[in-house]
C-alpha cells in the first residue's frame, strides 16, 4: 500500500490527501514531526530531499517529493489529468504558476501570519510578497472569467493544486472577496463529490509557533524552524 509522508495543517499535503480521496485509492500515513525537525533527518531526506512533505513510498519502495509532482504521478490515467499531450503541459503550467506565485508568496504569508512569525519578517519582503500575492489573484481572477476550471473545462490536479492556498489567502490577509471570479471557481471546487473540507490549525501542533530565537537561546538547539509553508 502507498506511504503518504504528511503533516496535517500542510497544504501541499492536503492536495495529495484530497486527489487520494477522489481516486478512492487506500494509503497509510506517517505524520511527520516537520517543527520538531523530524524533516530534517538523515533518513526523512532519502525519502524527501528538501526535507518537506508531502512525499510518497509506493508499493516498491520508490519515493517522490513534491506535491504537484506527485499530483502529475498519481493522477496519470484517471479524469484528474487529461492524456492530450497540449491539454497536459497546460495543466504544467499551472501547477508552475502555482508553486512560484501563489504557493511560495500566499502560502509562506500564511505560513508567518498563522505561526507567529510575521512581524519577524523583513517589512520589504512582506510587502514584496503581498505584491506577488495579489497580482497572483489577480490573474486568476482575469483567467477564471473565461473558463470553469483553470486549465479547462474540467475539473483536475491543477485546480487541487491551486486551491490549496488560493481558498486560504484571507488567513495571509488577502480580501477574496475582492475576486469574485475566484471565490466562483472556490465554490466550484468545493462542490466537486469528494471534496476534502476539514482542516488542520497549525495550533493543533503546539511545536508549530517556536521561533527561531527561541531555538538559539535553547541549550542543545533543535534544528531551525521550517521557513516553508
Ligand atoms: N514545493 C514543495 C513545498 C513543500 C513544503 O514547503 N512543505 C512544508 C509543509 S507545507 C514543509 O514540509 N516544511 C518543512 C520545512 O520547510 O522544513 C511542495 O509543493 O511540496
Amino acid at each position: 500500500m502507498l506511504t503518504l509522508y504528511d503533516y496535517l495543517p500542510s497544504q501541499n499535503a492536503w492536495k495529495v490527501r484530497q486527489l487520494l480521496a477522489h481516486l478512492q485509492r487506500p494509503y497509510r500515513t506517517r505524520h511527520i514531526s516537520i517543527f520538531e525537525g523530524e524533516g530534517a533527518s538523515a533518513d526523512f531526506r532519502a525519502i524527501s530531499p528538501t526535507g518537506t512533505v508531502p512525499a510518497i513510498e509506493l508499493e516498491d519502495g520508490r519515493c517522490l517529493a513534491e506535491s504537484n509532482a506527485i499530483l502529475m504521478f498519481l493522477a496519470q490515467g484517471t479524469p484528474y489529468l487529461p492524456d492530450d499531450g497540449f491539454a497536459r503541459a497546460k495543466v504544467w503550467q499551472w501547477l508552475c504558476f502555482e508553486q512560484e506565485r501563489v504557493e511560495s508568496q500566499i502560502g509562506a504569508l500564511r505560513h508567518w501570519t498563522l505561526t507567529g512569525k510575521l512581524p519577524r519578517r523583513p517589512q520589504a519582503l512582506v510587502e514584496l510578497k503581498r505584491g506577488a500575492g495579489h497580482n497572483a489573484l489577480g490573474i486568476l481572477e482575469h483567467e477564471l472569467a473565461t473558463r470553469d476550471f483553470i486549465a479547462g473545462d474540467r475539473y483536475g490536479i491543477a485546480d487541487i493544486a491551486l486551491f490549496a492556498y488560493t481558498s486560504r489567502a484571507d488567513e495571509a490577509g488577502f480580501p477574496l472577496q475582492a475576486y469574485p471570479q475566484v471565490c466562483a471557481w472556490l465554490a466550484r471546487v468545493r462542490s466537486q463529490p469528494g471534496f476534502l473540507a476539514q482542516t488542520h490549525p497549525y495550533s493543533g501542533d503546539p511545536h508549530s509557533v517556536r521561533e527561531l530565537g527561541d531555538l538559539i537561546s535553547a541549550p542543545n538547539p533543535a534544528p531551525a524552524a521550517p521557513e516553508s509553508t
